[in-house]
């Protein structure tokens, strides 16, 4: 209770609005659009009158096309005012969009949005099985229109020591899979990835391909955890984990699988694909300034876009949610990577 900042509020994630920034264009479009009673789509037509917005996403990028106008009439979402603000300014969208881990495609982080640009992520069904006592296979269509769509303000960083904060949408996990009637013995959700080597050229190195992750069930239900199937109030682009990824901020990023296509309720602990491939990272990966990366820091993180660098803080100052979660566990077994 030493600085100002926890005597205003016991939430780590409570901090002061953001200050006026580049990302006001893309909040007042937001305003603007939902004032006029129009969605995303109105965005193309001012565009065209010349009343070019910074950020405003090109609605003729090829990336946007292939969804139809049902999934766009849905964004941008109406904001949920627990995560309106994370308490530091907004990526540029096209910062965090030319800056992608997406190693399906390739390891060049700057290359990810010009390849996945190619990539036809559609038509697209996503699984939901395993112990469940009503599996089923949904068409990303339809699961969109059956969720309650929301936007939500992350910080998000990776184990590399970069950071963003960006503008998912998307629906908590726990509304999906309250829809499929997990069975008492589901204890671990497992999520795995597209798989097309014929397409994907990251697909063709050793690498366990598809991209399989895992989470216990608590974590799986936590308000926190969120599928993401937006950001920056539009579709998510293919670099960004089209058509629907998992988003963990109190985690590592690669924890937070993209372009899922099979969600499976589990008893026993999932095998993920970074614990097999490497011995540097494994299953829980909860972010943890004291604990190091056996090869650089975890004290501080890089803002991508301003190149800040700041401290990193314990679950990524999201232990108002998850802590709890840990409690017992952690006598038992480390949970920091
Ligand atoms: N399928 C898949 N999901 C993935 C990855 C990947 O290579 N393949 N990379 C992960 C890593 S390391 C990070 S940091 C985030 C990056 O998400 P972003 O590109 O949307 O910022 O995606 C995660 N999800
Ligand atoms: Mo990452």
């Amino acid at each position: 209770m030493a600085t100002n900042r926890s005597r205003r509020s016991s939430r780590d994630w409570d901090l002061p609005d953001s200050e006026v920034t580049p990302e006001e264009a893309f909040e007042n479009r937001r305003e603007f659009l939902k004032t006029i009673g129009l969605g995303a789509a109105a965005a193309g037509g001012l565009a065209i009158a010349g009343l070019q917005l910074l950020n405003e996403p090109d609605p003729f990028d090829p990336r946007l096309l292939h969804f139809d106008k049902q999934r766009k009439d849905k964004y941008p979402a109406r904001r949920n005012p627990k995560f309106k603000d994370a308490g530091r300014k907004l990526t540029p969208e096209k910062i965090a969009g030319c800056y992608n881990n997406f190693y399906e495609f390739t390891t060049d982080k700057e290359k990810v949005h010009k390849l996945a640009k190619k990539y036809p992520f559609t038509p697209w069904k996503v699984e939901v099985g395993g112990l469940v006592d009503k599996p089923r296979t949904f068409d990303i269509d339809d699961l969109i229109k059956l969720m309650p769509l929301e936007e939500r303000v992350y910080r998000f960083r990776c184990v590399e020591a970069w950071a963003m904060t960006v503008p998912w949408t998307g629906f908590p996990l726990s509304a999906l899979l309250e829809k499929v009637s997990p069975k008492s013995s589901a204890r671990y959700v497992r999520f795995v990835s597209v798989l097309d080597k014929k397409r994907l050229p990251g697909q063709s190195t050793s690498h366990p391909w598809p991209y399989f992750e895992g989470l216990t069930m608590a974590e799986a239900m936590n308000e926190l955890t969120l599928l993401a199937t937006g950001i920056y109030g539009h579709p998510l682009p293919g670099q960004h984990g089209a058509p629907i990824r998992l988003v963990l901020p109190w985690k590592y990023g690669f924890k937070s699988a993209k372009s899922i296509v099979k969600i499976e309720l589990v008893a026993e602990r999932p095998k993920t694909l970074w614990s097999v491939a490497s011995t540097e990272y494994g299953f829980w990966a909860n972010i943890n300034p004291k604990v190091d990366h056996p090869r650089w820091s975890q004290a501080s993180e890089r803002l991508i876009g301003t190149g800040e660098q700041i401290p990193s803080r314990l679950y990524n100052g999201y232990g108002e949610w998850v802590a709890k979660m840990y409690a017992e566990v952690q006598k038992k077994e480390k949970i920091f990577y």
